[in-house]
């Protein structure tokens, strides 16, 4: 288990008069190593997804279509965050309770993860969870 963090971040804009550009790099402009990247898409219209925690995993969520709210809990921290901008990311280490919901009906949510995937690396029981925040409180 890794201390819980959520926090956004914003990326620099390589615009010209073409349009816009934006470049992740490991360890840069990303505060980890890159092995895996999926894409959640073509959401259905008032589906939420998520529901879970991870132990160790650390992610960088960014909306580079449309836009979603992601709800974030640990340590008595409840947050929503609004990923409407291809220039903001979440960050997501550790044992972090997540909710994607109000995807936009062209949302595409890109995920960047230091990890493969593993299914051990998933809390998805709520209570499960709950005892991993009383473990971890600083
Ligand atoms: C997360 C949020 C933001 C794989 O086989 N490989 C993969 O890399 C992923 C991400 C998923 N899967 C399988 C596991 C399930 O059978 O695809 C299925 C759907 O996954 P899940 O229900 O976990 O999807 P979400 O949208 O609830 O969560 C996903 C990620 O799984 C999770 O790590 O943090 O997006």
């Amino acid at each position: 288990m890794i201390k819980p963090k959520a926090e956004l971040v914003n990326f620099n804009l390589l615009g010209d008069d073409r349009g816009s550009l934006i470049s992740l790099e490991n360890s840069r402009n990303i505060g980890f190593d890159i092995k895996r990247m999926y894409y959640i898409y073509s959401t259905k219209k008032n589906i939420s997804r998520g529901f879970h925690a991870h132990k160790k995993l650390k992610q960088l969520l960014i909306a580079v279509s449309g836009s979603v709210d992601i709800y974030c809990e640990y340590q008595n921290k409840k947050q929503t965050y609004s990923l409407n901008s291809p220039n903001i990311g979440l960050v997501l280490e550790g044992p972090v309770w997540h909710i994607m919901q109000n995807f936009s009906e062209n949302a595409v949510l890109v995920v960047l993860a230091d990890d493969f995937y593993d299914e051990n690396d998933y809390i998805r029981e709520y209570e499960s969870f709950y005892m991993t925040q009383i473990q971890t409180k600083e």
